[in-house]
């Protein structure tokens, strides 16, 4: 039920209509530019990347708000067209690793997991939620809200209706939250869904909270696994090029460290890098949080430090 080993498929989702801010649908291309293809084909996977994807034709010229949701059919359309492409990968034995792009892809990425892996549990790394549903978010960014359509909880919203309830609460888990909305608080409460605040990191250490939040959703560790690592659950100083950076995130090491377990379950399935913003911050500090994302990928695909 797992992919064949070492073959993946980069997954360039140039998009940014989750969010307001411009710059984070570059992402994918700078990450692909700074030699990721070749990164990972050192690392001995067989690697398919056919260009980044192309969303124009599908989004949306008007797209009025529905309720307080910004972009709401270009989200939808987008998301339905990665989930698509995502679960064709998976269906073909390929691991998606999926650029971003902003974390509303995720509904595309983690939908398409799940087309093909239904029992896969989601780990989430992230300084955020992403759990509102459109009647809770006050921002109205749907980059804030693919856990809750995932999840099925968004309430009824025709536009999404291609979006079954296909996760689970007990099969999410979260390490790295710091900067979560009140009404969201209550939902994760509501739901009994397990999180890792970066409380938690100080308290116990990343290695312990990584088997802990293992425990939480793949006791057996017999479950396939998506992990969707935003990469503003860095701290700002390991990753500054991001939309909505929150100060006491994850260390460059946390962050690697979290990666490299979960390749050394053999679980992994589906990879999710979102919410690099080339436009966003100095050259120096794009160079830098680009760097980064690159190095996480090939963490998560199996780069050892001996
Ligand atoms: N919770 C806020 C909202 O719903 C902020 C979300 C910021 N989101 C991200 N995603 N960068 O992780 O708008
Ligand atoms: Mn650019
Ligand atoms: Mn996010
Ligand atoms: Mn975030």
């Amino acid at each position: 039920f797992l992919p064949d080993p070492k073959s993946a498929a980069i997954v360039g989702c140039p998009f940014s209509g989750g969010q307001a801010k411009i710059g984070v649908d570059h992402g994918p291309i700078h990450l692909v530019k700074a030699g990721l293809e070749q990164q990972l084909k050192d690392l001995g996977w067989q690697v398919q990347f056919d260009g980044h994807h192309q969303f124009e034709e599908i989004i949306e010229e008007s797209d009025p708000p529905i309720g307080n949701m910004k972009n709401p059919r270009s989200v939808s359309r987008v998301c339905e067209s990665v989930a698509g492409v995502v679960s064709g990968h998976a269906r073909r034995g390929q691991l998606p690793v999926v650029l971003g792009g902003d974390h509303s892809l995720a509904m595309g990425t983690v939908g398409g997991t799940l087309e093909v892996y239904p029992n896969a549990c989601v780990i989430w790394i992230d300084a955020h939620a992403d759990i509102n549903t459109p009647k809770t978010s006050d921002s109205g960014n749907i980059h804030g809200m693919p856990l809750a359509f995932l999840l099925g909880i968004a309430g009824n919203v025709p536009e999404f209706a291609w979006i079954k309830p296909v996760l689970r609460a007990n099969r999410l888990v979260y390490i790295g939250l710091r900067d979560v909305d009140s009404a969201e608080k209550r939902i994760l409460k509501e739901n009994g869904i397990k999180a890792f605040s970066m409380h938690e990191v100080d308290r116990h250490g990343i290695g312990k909270v990584v088997e802990l939040a293992l425990d939480a959703v793949n006791p057996n560790r017999d479950l396939p696994i998506h992990l969707s690592f935003d990469v503003d659950a860095l701290d700002p100083s390991v990753a500054p090029s991001t939309g909505t950076p929150v100060r006491g995130g994850l260390t460059f090491r946390e962050g690697h460290y979290i990666c490299e377990a979960i390749h050394e379950t053999g679980l992994l399935v589906a990879f999710d890098l979102m919410e690099v913003n080339p436009r966003l911050a100095d050259a120096e500090s794009v160079r830098q949080t680009v760097a980064v994302g690159c190095s996480l990928v090939r963490a998560a695909l199996g780069e050892t430090l001996l």
